[in-house]
């Protein structure tokens, strides 16, 4: 189990203008990002439902099962871990929303890299996806839709 989750504050400041608040319906969290040393850099990464029916998320990796969680509209699944030197660390999903599925890699050195929150000395790292009924978009904060996410899958 090397999955351990821990959390710490860190205020998001997110400007808000009229169109955003239409268009977006999560809202911006309070991320925990405490500042644990790992060999490598810790991550934490946050699934978010933005659809109004709720969804079941399996996510596993090679030695951890996070279980079927259900996720309702603006609920979100998250968990940290230390990644391996190897660089090899991979999480990955099933998602099941009524009678469609998905399965995909939630987390690999590849994608983390392109579209989550840069390496950095001593800082945490972060990945966050939006589940929306058009698809599944990976980004490195809860930003008004769609401004810095990026479409990584269908339904
Ligand atoms: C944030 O992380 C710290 C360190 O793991 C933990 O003690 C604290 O309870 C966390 N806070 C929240 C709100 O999860
Ligand atoms: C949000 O706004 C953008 C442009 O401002 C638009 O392309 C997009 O379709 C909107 N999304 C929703 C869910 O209304
Ligand atoms: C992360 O998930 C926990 C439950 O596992 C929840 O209490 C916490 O609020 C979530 N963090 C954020 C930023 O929503
Ligand atoms: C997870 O929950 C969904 C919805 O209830 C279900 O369709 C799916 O079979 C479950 N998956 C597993 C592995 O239990
Ligand atoms: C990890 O990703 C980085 C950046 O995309 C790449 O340069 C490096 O070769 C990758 N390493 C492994 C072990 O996949």
């Amino acid at each position: 189990m090397k999955s351990l989750i821990f959390f710490f504050f860190f205020c998001l400041v997110i400007t808000t203008n009229t169109s955003s608040i239409t268009n977006t319906s999560i809202a911006p969290p309070e991320f925990n990002t405490t500042n644990k040393i790992c060999m490598y850099s810790y991550w934490t990464v946050y699934i978010y439902n933005e659809i109004s029916d709720p969804i079941s998320v399996h996510v596993q990796s090679g030695d951890d099962d996070l279980g079927n969680r259900t996720l309702a509209l603006k609920e979100n699944e998250n968990w940290s871990f230390c990644e391996a030197i190897t660089l090899k660390t991979l999480y990955y999903a099933h998602f099941y929303w009524n009678s469609k599925t998905a399965f995909f890699d939630v987390f690999d050195n590849d994608s983390s890299n392109r579209y989550c929150t840069p390496w950095k000395y001593k800082v945490n790292r972060r990945c966050v996806w939006l589940v929306r009924e058009d698809g599944f978009y990976l980004g490195q904060d809860v930003t008004p839709f769609p401004i810095g996410w990026t479409k990584l899958h269908d339904w």
